[in-house]
């Protein structure tokens, strides 16, 4: 049975724009696994309910819902053994876990540079979604929040240091070559 993936995505159902959905395409491609995108709108919690969650992205493969990224890529190396290694042992996988951390902490950061862009993007009933939930868990509306991007963007940039400077030196960060 084909591997099914809910990906986020807002007025145009062509674009997926979830970064968390983007890594396990970016593992599946890895793998070289096909996988049928289901579009998913932030107000279609029922859709994904039935498999234990609110979030994407949600793997389905055959009858088990796999949830969360980093779960999903741990599943998806557990699953596909003979397929090419998204980590390359466990001495990648410890450091994909670390790296899995690290991400959500910038990702965090990127959404406050263009909080007030995302529901420009989205069908009316997501957009009132978008900005009812994350005004109430920043506390300002949407506006405010990415007002004081220009100096929110050199926070982002040096949070990004880490990786400038390792790849200053290598072409990847397993080394020579992608692990
Ligand atoms: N820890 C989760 C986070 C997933 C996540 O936050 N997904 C967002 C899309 S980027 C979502 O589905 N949000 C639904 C909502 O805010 O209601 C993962 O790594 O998969």
């Amino acid at each position: 049975m084909p591997l099914k993936l809910y990906e986020l995505v807002g007025a145009d159902p062509s674009r997926p724009f979830s970064p968390y959905c983007w890594r396990i395409r970016m593992a599946l491609a890895h793998k070289g696994l096909a996988a049928e995108t289901i579009p998913w709108c932030f107000t279609e919690k029922s859709a994904i309910a039935p498999h234990g969650s609110e979030k994407v992205p949600v793997l389905l493969d055959g009858e088990r819902a796999v949830v969360d990224s980093w779960t999903i890529a741990n599943y998806l190396e557990d699953a596909y053994p003979d397929r090419p290694s998204l980590f390359g042992g466990d001495g990648g996988r410890a450091m994909g876990r670390m790296l899995n951390w690290w991400g959500d902490g910038v990702i965090g950061g990127i959404s406050s540079l263009i909080i007030a862009d995302i529901p420009l993007n989205l069908k009316p009933e997501d957009a009132a979604y978008f900005r009812k939930s994350r005004e109430a868990r920043f506390g300002k509306p949407l506006e405010e929040i990415m007002a004081s991007r220009d100096k929110a963007v050199e926070g982002f940039r040096k949070s990004l240091d880490p990786l400038r400077l390792t790849l200053r030196t290598q072409h990847f960060l397993g080394g020579t070559a992608a692990n």
